[in-house]
């Protein structure tokens, strides 16, 4: 069984950046949703119910077809909260870039700067629902968008860094301007588990 992980802070911890309501409505009701219906559909297939989430999800062509579709959506939307709450956090915690990876946006993107803009309009460009991910190949950075609840895994690529795009992340704070949200969002990134990341690939 899937269960909701704890999140290191509390709900008002990202105030004003991101509001306790959304924060709480977030992980206690739509994340727990997620991990409801992905616990209800892998319980028709007790021999995936000790499968790693990761690997169901990057192989998702091994997911029994009549579950396929609820371990992409609700598996993913487990994955992918699971992964957000820890890349945000507290303002006093954020942290900075490693040299290594401050070293990787220059030849990446040209600066920090640069792949912050450019994250900032693909983030605009994703109609609907879905995620904007930073990922890495062979020490390569780029940013990635994936529809709905769909992750990274899937289309094997490594994340080091994701956020949700998803209105019920930002709509009772921010209404329609995606883009304050995605802005404020840089206060609460915590790059020491970005960094974390990039050390791991
Ligand atoms: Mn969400």
């Amino acid at each position: 069984m899937h269960t909701l992980p704890q999140l290191a802070y509390e709900y008002n911890a990202l105030e004003p950046f991101i509001d306790a309501q959304t924060m709480e409505l977030h992980h206690s009701k739509h994340h727990q949703a997620y991990i409801d219906k992905l616990n209800m559909a892998l319980a028709t297939h007790s021999e995936f119910a000790n499968s790693p989430l990761t690997d169901l999800l990057a192989h998702l062509d091994g997911v029994p077809e009549d579950i396929r579709t609820a371990v992409r959506n609700h598996g993913g939307g487990h994955w992918n909260h699971s992964f957000f709450w820890k890349v945000i956090g507290p303002q006093s915690t954020a942290g900075a870039p490693s040299s290594e990876l401050s070293q990787a946006f220059v030849s990446s993107f040209g600066s920090l700067e640069h792949f912050q803009s450019e994250w900032s309009n693909k983030s605009l460009t994703l109609f609907g629902s879905g995620w904007i991910w930073l990922v890495c190949d062979k020490g390569e950075l780029s940013i990635i968008t994936t529809p709905n609840q769909d992750t990274p895994l899937s289309t094997g690529n490594v994340p080091l860094l994701g956020l949700d795009l998803w209105e019920h992340a930002y709509y009772l704070k921010y209404q329609n301007k995606r883009i304050d949200y995605v802005t404020a969002f840089w206060n609460v990134l915590q790059w020491d588990e970005v960094n974390t990341h990039f050390v791991n690939i």
